[in-house]
């Protein structure tokens, strides 16, 4: 049954890297509903993905980044929900610059404890894909099939720092702690884009991807249902750790743990090897 899922994700996957392929890269006059500027991808990809996995006989209902509210089928027997953002970067898609899509499935309703595998595909150089269920496979695309390619295990401690928002705006607790990490000799890696972004570290073994409180946006910039549950649950498969936190509540936790209000609130949070979330967690206590 979570085979169909994948198995449609896959394809719909060739179809979003062939309609990046066609360079389109308008804005169009609309906005999601969470203000963000849509491009005519950012509504086809979402259209791609919505129609394959509605037509599953498996999934029961959807809800996408560019969606203002979740889809339930009628008379649905299906057991699994889907959340994705179909084509998160859209910042950085017209400078060729990788992009990607991000999905969880979910048992009974949207919530991060009933998330049962999650993933995504990144449409960079190559077209890859990685699912995390008991462990965190990696597939590539090599014009005609999938290839799984292996699993991708964080190492305790890594040596990349990719640390996201406008840095005026980020506490004196966040300074100290990226600036210290690169005291540590810690390099930095930041394309602007989560999926690549997050995808180097767990290619490269470890570091710290982070997107904190800020002055200008309090609760971050990353949705919890698009963007931030699906990596949380990635890097726990990969053995990595994932913090955040909710609302007025600023003490961070396992993101896995926290509920939301809403399925397009965003939350501050932090993604990396455990060394680092040690760290990221004495330094924002
Ligand atoms: P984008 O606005 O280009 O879609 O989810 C949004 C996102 O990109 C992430 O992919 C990325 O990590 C983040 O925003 C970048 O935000 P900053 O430019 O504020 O660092």
């Amino acid at each position: 049954m979570l085979y169909s899922i994948i198995d449609a994700l896959q394809k719909s996957a060739v179809c979003v890297d062939g309609l990046l392929k066609k360079c389109d890269f308008d804005y169009l006059e609309s906005t999601n509903i969470t203000g963000d500027n849509q491009l005519g991808v950012d509504v086809e990809a979402n259209n791609i993905f919505k129609e394959v996995l509605l037509g599953l006989d498996s999934v029961k209902g959807i809800c996408s980044e560019e969606e203002d509210e979740a889809i339930y089928k009628k008379d649905s027997n299906g057991m699994y929900l889907v959340a994705f953002d179909p084509l998160d970067g859209s910042s950085i898609v017209s400078s060729n610059l990788s992009v990607g899509s991000i999905f969880g499935i979910y048992n009974e309703d949207f919530s991060a404890k009933n998330l049962i595998a999650s993933g995504y595909i990144i449409y960079g150089p190559r077209l890859e894909m990685v699912i995390a269920q008991d462990s965190v496979n990696h597939y590539i695309y090599n014009n005609e099939e999938w290839r799984n390619i292996g699993s991708l295990i964080l190492n305790d401690k890594g040596k990349i720092n990719s640390p996201g928002g406008t840095q005026k705006n980020w506490s004196t607790k966040h300074k100290i702690l990226i600036e210290s990490l690169f005291l540590e000799g810690y390099r930095l890696r930041y394309s602007g884009g989560m999926v690549p972004d997050l995808h180097n570290l767990l290619c490269k073994g470890g570091g710290l991807f982070s997107y904190p409180s800020t002055s200008d946006a309090p609760n971050g910039k990353l949705r919890a249902l698009f963007e931030v549950f699906p990596f949380a649950f990635i890097f726990e498969k990969a053995g990595g750790e994932a913090v955040g936190s909710i609302g007025d509540n600023l003490s961070l936790c396992r993101i896995l743990d926290l509920e939301i209000d809403s399925i397009h609130q965003s939350l501050p949070c932090f993604f990396g090897s455990k060394y680092e979330i040690d760290r990221v967690k004495l330094a924002h206590k």
